[in-house]
């Protein structure tokens, strides 16, 4: 096919994360179907008029049903807060349009299997945003872990730790409210290595988890956006209803054993979105502040030189890197977006649904749910329960 008409729901953080990316995508991708930016939207007008400009967009409007009204519009792209998901993919799907949607894909498990019934039932293409899976780094790890070059797996150990709220001024933002965003660090960022421990490892049998809110009331606050945010002393306080730490354990069904520790109370780290994969024949280690690079150890390795090598995972033989820069010319954030989005794009005029899509969000979502299940009992509980 050879161009798609986008309408996009959401205009901050990620709004402009896809936007940067739909603009780059006929650019460095001109192979696949080409995204066409027609329509963004948002409930603040005169942000989304300047979103819209700003980013490159053809019009925009303020209430998102009127993109499903329009028949020039063949995707929606739904990057509002969590609890706008449902609904708005639900009547998306209903009005046959194909659906991008950003992590995690609903508020809870039950939500998330109707979105993906609708999407099924209206025979729609539709996409999670996991885009940590397409770091070039996280692809070679994925490589050598399909071509068996690490061997039998026997721990998945994954951490992801930011420090954006450590400030107990800092104030009750929507990512802080469970009705809107479903849980805290633990569907935001336990949610990426959750799906990222599936797309490496496989499914898993069972979990337990601990979690804590450690600053339990917070300042209102007067804009309900922004990762950085400020908070004022004098302001009345709220309760904060989410996890400000998700750890978990988990069995998998191949066996191995995996760890798992969410955090926004990691002072010093920004975005540290790391794993370490240990195998019979190796191990891997991976840290997105570091991104292109991927450190590989092979047991078969002379003695005399056995170590953690870094390899750089800008070469052709890396994924995507044909699209960019010569070798150790390096990529970025906005990259996974671009990555992912072309995924999308490619499965326009053919049979295949883009991956991750709303099966990975649900199982996604099952391992999250199961979590907080084995928090509340405090027992081990089994995916297959959920
Ligand atoms: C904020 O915690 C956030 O932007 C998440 O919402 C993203 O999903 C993650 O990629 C980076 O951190």
């Amino acid at each position: 096919m050879k161009q798609i008409n986008v309408g996009m729901v959401g205009y901050k953080f990620m709004g402009k994360a896809h936007s940067a990316a739909y603009r780059a995508i006929p650019m460095f991708f001109p192979q696949v179907t080409k995204p066409v930016m027609k329509l963004i939207c948002g409930r603040d007008e005169a942000g989304v008029k300047q979103a819209a400009e700003q980013f490159g967009w053809e019009g925009y409007v303020s209430d998102w049903r009127e993109l499903l009204k329009r028949d020039d519009i063949d995707l929606i792209d739904i990057n509002a807060p969590s609890n706008a998901h449902k609904e708005i993919a639900l009547a998306a799907a209903k009005a046959g349009k194909h659906i991008f949607c950003e992590k995690p894909l609903a508020l809870n498990l039950a939500d998330s299997r109707e979105m993906l019934e609708a999407a099924e039932a209206a025979g729609i293409k539709h996409m999670i945003g996991f885009n940590y899976r397409f770091t070039p780094a996280v692809l070679l790890a994925k490589k050598l872990l399909d071509e068996g070059r690490l061997g039998q797996i026997y721990h998945f150990r994954a951490w992801f730790l930011q420090d954006w709220i450590v400030d107990p001024m800092f104030p009750l933002v929507w990512r802080l409210d469970k009705e809107i965003a479903g849980s805290g660090s633990h569907g935001d960022l336990g949610a990426h290595l959750i799906d990222l421990a599936h797309f490496l490892i496989g499914g898993m049998e069972e979990v337990i988890g601990m979690s804590e809110t450690f600053i339990k009331e917070r300042p209102i606050a007067e804009s309900m956006t922004g990762l950085s945010a400020k908070g004022s002393a004098d302001a009345p306080k709220g309760p904060v209803n989410v996890d400000d730490a998700t750890l978990f354990l988990s069995r998998f069904t191949n066996g191995a054993l995996g760890s798992f520790e969410a955090t926004r109370f990691a002072p010093g780290h920004r975005c540290t979105n790391s794993f370490e994969i240990n195998g019979s024949k190796g191990s891997v280690k991976f840290d997105f502040e570091r991104m292109n690079e991927l450190q590989v150890y092979f047991t078969d390795d002379a003695a005399d030189v056995q170590g953690f090598r870094r390899v750089l995972a800008t070469d052709p033989a890396h994924a995507y890197a044909d699209a960019w820069w010569p070798p150790g010319h390096t990529i970025g954030y906005e990259q996974t977006f671009i990555h992912e989005l072309v995924g999308m794009m490619e499965c326009f005029g053919t049979d295949s649904q883009p991956v991750p899509n709303f099966v990975d969000g649900v199982k996604c979502q099952e391992v999250l749910e199961a979590v907080e299940r084995s928090i509340d009992q405090r027992r081990w509980v089994k995916i297959s329960e959920m």
